[in-house]
């Protein structure tokens, strides 16, 4: 059992001795001499104090002036304070109160009634710290205890972090109500309460997702599997659900959080959750980590470095064998990391907003560079961009693109912007209006990864798209399994028939190519034609696709 902490501030070494010894059996006490002693120690951040108990006359810094600075520093919520001053005139107390102090010990101190409330008072606080609903540490407490935990460790990398992720959670709520979730939020912690693991801290760290601080020797794969499969008996129903397991072991450096980070970063690398539902952070995972924080705070200076790169795709037409268009695909050369891919990086600049600055960089630069090659008297061809569902909501973006569109067209097409199909499923219906603004003034829209989400032929009836691009994933398994080929050619057929044309993505091999070729599929963009390429590698291929008569 961790113990909660205490400081006490008090000017006589006589008084903080008596009351570290009613204390010190049930928490874990700091002393301080003076206002401003307490001050640095809560500053420092080694410990995690759930109340202070403050003399008022003190040389150097008074109860009352601590009093306000915790006042300004905002510690005063989280933070009780119990008087314990041999000043108890009424002003006196009133003043301390007025300044936020919860409570106030009169001399001398009974044991027992001084322990009872310094209880009361830590726990009518310890909801801050807590979920409601279970009892478990919420995301602060749990990061608050761990981290002082682990200051104070000798060896931290004995210990390791669990990220169990509910599945099949959403379904529990629907099929048994808030109430039956709730039901196997509440079992799920019990259950880690008295599991052999024993973990140190347990918390609900988000919606159905738990967090433990564990001893590495405690984890048990065995059993752990075995206790990723759960029955929920509640009212009268018996239900099944599960867990996935991700697990971080905790080195030297870093903050708690980035170890919570990479274990659920690991729940990615899981192939057969039945087999296995747990997967353990590992170097090769390592290097493909970065932290969302990290990405955001890097953002902007790597922008000024210019480590972001566009790379352009060609895409091919089948018929012919001619190159049609190109997609233009972000890169990020990090002068650290190297090579980061951009599902990497995407989605943490989405979280913060900042995809639009890189996206509309994209758009910038690809016309750029088009208007030069064009100058220069080089061939070009219609480069796509892709566009983030983020970026609809960002009105400069929007601007820059709508502004820019009528005087970059030359022909119908010549400007093209890709969306993803869960994009189009984010947006809301005025946001339509910008696709609409676009295609009038005659830019292509592409529907991008089609039958990768859960929304794909809804989104064909309330949006007009130019071309669809089916995701990768089916082409992958073409020569896998026979029904594929007939979903693809049906795709196609119904495409031609709304009057589109089809993109099929990811052809690596000569077979498929050839399959795409029998089903009528406009395009392909593919290995087997070329990997996205750097700026200078596509202008020869472009100029090699001239020699060639291939444009
Ligand atoms: O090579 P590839 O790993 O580039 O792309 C991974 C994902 O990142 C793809 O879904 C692609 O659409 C997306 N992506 C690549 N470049 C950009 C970009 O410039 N902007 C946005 N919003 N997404 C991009
Ligand atoms: O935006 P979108 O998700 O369509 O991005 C295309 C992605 O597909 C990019 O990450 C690109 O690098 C990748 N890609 C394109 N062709 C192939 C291919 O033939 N094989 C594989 N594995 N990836 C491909
Ligand atoms: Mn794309």
């Amino acid at each position: 059992m961790v113990k909660n902490q205490i400081l006490i501030v008090d000017d006589s070494e006589i008084n903080r001795e008596m009351l570290r010894l009613i204390l010190e059996d049930e928490y874990d006490i700091v002393e301080a001499g003076n206002g401003k002693e307490a001050i640095e120690i809560i500053e420092k951040g080694d410990h995690v104090f759930r109340l202070v108990l403050l003399d008022l006359v003190m040389p150097v810094m008074s109860g009352y002036e601590a009093l306000q600075e915790f006042k300004n520093r905002g510690w005063h919520h989280n933070l009780p304070v119990i008087i314990i001053s041999g000043d108890s005139t009424d002003e006196a107390l009133s003043k301390a109160y007025d300044l936020g102090a919860a409570d106030f010990f009169a001399k001398p101190y009974n044991p027992q009634i001084v322990l009872r409330r310094v209880t009361n008072v830590i726990s009518s606080r310890e909801y801050a710290y807590r979920d409601l609903l279970t009892g478990a540490y919420n995301r602060l407490g749990f990061l608050q205890m761990a981290n002082n935990f682990l200051q104070k460790c000798e060896d931290r990398t004995k210990f390791a972090i669990m990220f169990f992720d509910l599945k099949n959670f959403k379904a529990i709520n629907s099929l048994l109500g808030t109430e039956g979730g709730d039901a196997v939020l509440r079992q799920t912690f019990n259950g880690m309460v008295h599991a052999e693991l024993e973990p140190i801290f347990i918390s609900r760290f988000e919606a159905d997702h738990f967090v433990c601080l564990v001893e590495k020797r405690k984890i048990d794969v065995a059993k752990l599997i075995q206790e990723s499969n759960q029955t929920l008996e509640w009212n009268g129903h018996s239900m099944q659900f599960r867990f996935r397991t991700g697990i971080c072991h905790i080195d030297n450096d870093s903050d708690v959080i980035n170890f919570v980070d990479r274990a659920k970063l690991s729940l990615n690398y899981i192939d057969d959750e039945y087999l296995k539902p747990y997967a353990i952070f590992d170097d090769n995972m390592a290097q493909n980590y970065i932290n969302a924080a990290a990405v955001t705070s890097e953002f902007e200076t790597s922008m000024a470095n210019e480590e972001f790169k566009v790379y352009y795709q060609p895409v091919m037409e089948t018929a012919t064998g001619k190159i049609a268009s190109a997609e233009a695909l972000i890169r990020w050369i990090h002068p650290e990391r190297g090579f980061v891919r951009p599902d990497l990086f995407i989605p943490a600049l989405e979280k913060d907003g900042f995809i639009s600055k890189l996206d509309l960089f994209v758009d910038k630069k690809v016309n750029q560079v088009m208007q030069l090659w064009k100058e220069q008297g080089l061939v070009t061809v219609p480069v796509s961009i892709n566009l983030s569902w983020m970026d609809f909501y960002d009105q400069d973006m929007i601007q820059n693109i709508l502004d820019n569109v009528a005087q970059r067209i030359t022909t119908p097409g010549s400007v093209r912007y890709e969306i993803t199909e869960s994009s189009f499923a984010a947006l809301k219906e005025n946001r339509g209006d910008v696709l609409k603004a676009l295609r009038e003034q005659g830019a292509w829209l592409l529907m991008d990864d089609f039958g990768s989400g859960y929304s794909s032929l809804g989104m064909l009836m309330n949006y007009k798209f130019d071309i669809l691009k089916i995701d990768m994933s089916f082409v992958r398994q073409l020569e896998k399994n026979p029904d594929v080929k007939h979903i693809i050619k049906m795709i196609i057929d119904m495409c031609h028939l709304l009057g589109m044309k089809v993109v099929a993505e990811g052809a690596e091999t000569e077979t498929q190519v050839n399959i795409l070729r029998e089903d009528a599929c406009d395009y392909i963009q593919g290995y087997y034609f070329s990997k996205p390429l750097p700026e200078e590698e596509f202008k020869q291929f472009l100029a090699k696709c001239k020699e060639e008569g291939k444009i």
